[in-house]
């Protein structure tokens, strides 16, 4: 079965960003101060490397009941056992990425232009990341940011769980919760921040606050 994913508070991990710390250990002050979904994320890393460090982090994130997601790299998504893959639109096609992934593994889409929002596969992608919101220096080949209005429109043409992503930190939630959005997905806000948990709690506390 399928498992449960919750995009409230989306970590995208970034070797370099997570730098002396580890990405293990940056993954878990995060989680501990309330991420609910991790995305390994390595545009360097080897197939090998990669699959040894999804292995890495689902060690220590199942028993913690937080869902592991592999960037790109559906074969090494499998054989971590990960809960799921993700892919862009210079990827992997999503009905090829289903048929390697099987039934019982989550889907994610990034989306960065109206058309795709309207047309995603809806039938074989679980949720779509939306974004950039803002510009960022972490994805040096994002396009034209779209903004919290841009994000809202694509869960909107896109009718799937989505999760907003692109130059979010602290203060940047509240309006994406109250536009719509499910969860915002970040990078540097929390992997680059001198106390993971404590950014990752911040933001959980402003999404969670939005929502009452
Ligand atoms: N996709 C769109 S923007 C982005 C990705 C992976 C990077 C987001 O990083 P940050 O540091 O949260 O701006
Ligand atoms: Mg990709």
């Amino acid at each position: 079965m399928k498992p449960s994913f919750d995009l409230s508070l989306y970590l995208v991990t970034d070797p370099a960003q997570c730098a002396a710390r580890g990405v293990v250990e940056t993954v878990l002050d995060a989680v501990a101060g309330g991420v609910t979904l991790v995305q390994l994320r390595d545009k360097n890393a080897s197939g090998e490397e990669l699959t040894a460090q999804a292995r890495a982090l689902k060690n220590v994130l199942a028993p913690l009941g937080v869902p592991l997601i592999v960037n790109d790299d559906i074969e090494a998504a499998i054989a971590a056992d990960a809960d799921g893959a993700h892919v862009g639109q210079g990827d992997l096609d999503p009905r090829r990425a289903r048929d390697l992934l099987g039934p019982d593994r989550i889907l994610g889409l990034s989306i960065d232009a109206p058309d795709q929002a309207r047309t995603v596969p809806r039938d074989i992608v679980d949720y779509i990341g939306a974004g950039p919101v803002f510009a960022t220096t972490t994805k040096t080949d994002h396009k034209a940011p779209i903004g919290v209005f841009g994000a809202a429109a694509y869960k909107g043409f896109s009718a799937l769980p989505t999760v907003a992503i692109g130059g979010l930190g602290a203060g940047d939630a509240r309006q994406l919760i109250r536009a719509g959005l499910d969860g915002v997905a970040v990078v540097s806000a929390i992997c680059a921040a001198e106390d993971p948990r404590a950014a990752a709690a911040a933001l959980r506390k402003e999404i969670e606050g939005e929502r009452r």
